[in-house]
């Protein structure tokens, strides 16, 4: 795939401009907080049907072309072409996924290379903390290490037993389904791992740098 030097510069300002507004609103909080034993986080509606959203970018990745990259802080840094992404123990993963704007899909399945069988090959460095997600649209967003290894985290080429669509984020994304969605990088292109976090799209963009649905951590100020 061809990139510009800086592929972000034409997303629609207007896009981005209504979800600044909406952090600095706290739209959509409700003030309210839960377990994470509750299976709907406060403020979050059931849906049924899969939303899209993104920066409106949607690369088109031949399988032939794509790459995953996974650098930084690691023993073993690699590049894995679409074959040897393919070849390694294949993990299949159950989970719900939040959207920071209130919409919740239950019961997903996923099957792709889970992060726990992807550090054990790259094996993270002690002063690794973070992970900072990048794509081919350009979009960066970062997580603790720890969210990063969960064992409900996995880098995922297929939903409900179907290839992730473009639209979605094939050929592979990050399904990191403790976190608000953002944090699921779509068109995954490189996992760097760093000892210092570092803000991500949202995240520079009034959204909360964790992001835990069930503390309602939508934006930062709260
Ligand atoms: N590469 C990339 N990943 C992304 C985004 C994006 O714009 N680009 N948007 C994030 C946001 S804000 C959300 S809510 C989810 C949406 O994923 P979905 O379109 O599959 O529902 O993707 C996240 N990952
Ligand atoms: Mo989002």
């Amino acid at each position: 795939m061809e990139h510009d030097s800086d592929p972000l510069s034409s997303v629609r300002p207007k896009l981005v401009e209504s979800k600044k507004q909406w952090a600095r609103e706290g739209r959509l909080l409700t003030g309210t907080y839960a377990d994470p034993a509750m299976r709907l986080p406060p403020g979050q509606r059931e849906v049924k049907n899969w939303p899209v959203l993104d920066l409106g970018l949607q690369p088109d990745l031949p399988l032939s072309q794509w790459k995953l990259t996974v650098d930084g802080m690691v023993e073993n840094p690699i590049v894995w072409s679409w074959a040897e992404f393919a070849a390694q123990p294949q993990a299949r993963r159950q989970s719900d996924i939040h959207c920071v704007t209130a919409w919740s899909r239950f019961d997903n399945t996923w099957d792709g290379v889970s992060t726990q069988h992807l550090l054990s090959i790259v094996r993270a460095k002690p002063q690794a903390k973070f992970v900072v997600q990048h794509s081919y649209d350009g979009y960066t967003t970062n997580v603790p290490i720890e969210h990063f290894a969960a064992e409900a985290t996995i880098l995922a080429a297929r939903w409900e037993g179907q290839p992730i669509s473009r639209e979605h984020g094939g050929p592979v994304r990050l399904i990191l389904p403790r976190l608000y969605l953002w944090k699921s990088a779509k068109w995954l292109q490189r996992l760097e791992f760093v000892n210092r976090d570092r803000p991500g799209y949202w995240e520079e963009r009034g959204y909360h740098n964790l992001g835990d649905p069930w503390l309602e951590q939508r934006y930062s100020q709260t």
